[in-house]
């Protein structure tokens, strides 16, 4: 682990941990957080080692999204602060990585998510919340829209009347509603955040890695395609898990009557 970097990155067996780590500023993202985000998760992409990913905030942020200083500062005396260009090249690449991402990611959200860092929260595959934690849809706050994802991923989870609602408020939704409202799927008191993370964290990690992989894709795309092209795909996945060697190791756990040792492969 490298100190004074906007991204850590920790790992352990088949964990890795990805820290963002500006926490005088809530983790509030920057350009160099966002390419380290990015290339962070790239790596545990390639390495077969990393079997899940927990997404985290160091200090007693999550992240508050963009960081409105340095957004300012890119605005300079043109007034044309370039949000498009920016969101296609660092946000939306991220979230699309993430959506698209062969291994689990687990959000433990440490503390307030709001703006583009409740979109990363979103796009994580399961959340769990330290009971401080709080949910804001701050876009509209500062006179913005919701991006990096959050239009599509929020009405997803909560529906789009609860989404509406949020989006033109910008209030604070604390973990136990926002589970209430199936945003995220467990709250714990914050100091056993991190360990009940790792406890779901190890159980992932010692699953059938590649029939994870193929169960993110076939909801990805079910999300998007009607019943029929949803079971052509769930066929086609079949037929891609059933040539693992995990699915193998299964079979014959199960016929052995033994626990199966999957590995990842
Ligand atoms: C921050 C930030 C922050 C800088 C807290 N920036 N410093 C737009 C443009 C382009 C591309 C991508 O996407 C976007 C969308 C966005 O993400 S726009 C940003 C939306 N986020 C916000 O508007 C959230 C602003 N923050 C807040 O509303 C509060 O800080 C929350 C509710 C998150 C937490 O409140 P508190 O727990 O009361 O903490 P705090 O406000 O005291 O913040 C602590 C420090 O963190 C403070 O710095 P200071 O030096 O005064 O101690 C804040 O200024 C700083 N901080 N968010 N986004």
């Amino acid at each position: 682990m490298t100190e004074h970097t906007p991204i850590l990155t920790e790992q352990q067996g088949g964990i890795l941990t990805i820290t963002f780590n500006r926490p005088e500023k809530l983790n509030a993202m920057t350009d160099p957080m966002l390419e380290g985000l990015l290339e962070a998760l790239k790596q545990a992409e390639r390495d077969p080692a990393v079997r899940v990913v927990i997404l985290t905030g160091a200090g007693r942020g999550f992240c508050p999204g963009q960081d409105l200083g340095a957004a300012k500062e890119r605005g300079g005396e043109t007034g044309d602060y370039g949000y498009g260009k920016h969101l296609r090249e660092t946000y939306n690449l991220v979230i699309l990585r993430m959506r698209r991402h062969p291994k689990p990611i687990i959000g433990a959200i440490n503390g307030p998510a709001a703006g583009a860092g409740m979109s990363i929260a979103l796009a994580c595959d399961l959340r769990i919340a330290a009971e401080s934690a709080v949910f804001v849809q701050a876009f509209v706050k500062v006179g913005l829209v919701p991006d990096s994802g959050a239009t599509w991923l929020l009405p997803r989870l909560i529906g789009q009347t609860r989404a509406l609602e949020l989006m033109l408020t910008g209030r604070k939704v604390p973990a136990q509603e926002a589970l209430e409202l199936g945003m995220i799927h467990q709250v714990v008191a914050d100091s056993q955040l991190m360990a009940t993370v790792h406890e779901l964290a190890q159980t992932l990690a010692s699953a059938p890695t590649k029939s994870i992989g193929y169960i993110k894709r076939g909801l990805e795309f079910a999300a998007t395609h009607t019943l029929e092209e949803s079971l052509e795909y769930e066929a086609d996945l079949q037929d891609m898990a059933g040539r693992t060697a995990d699915h193998h190791e299964g079979l014959t756990a199960f016929l052995e009557k033994r626990p199966p040792q999957y590995r990842g492969e």
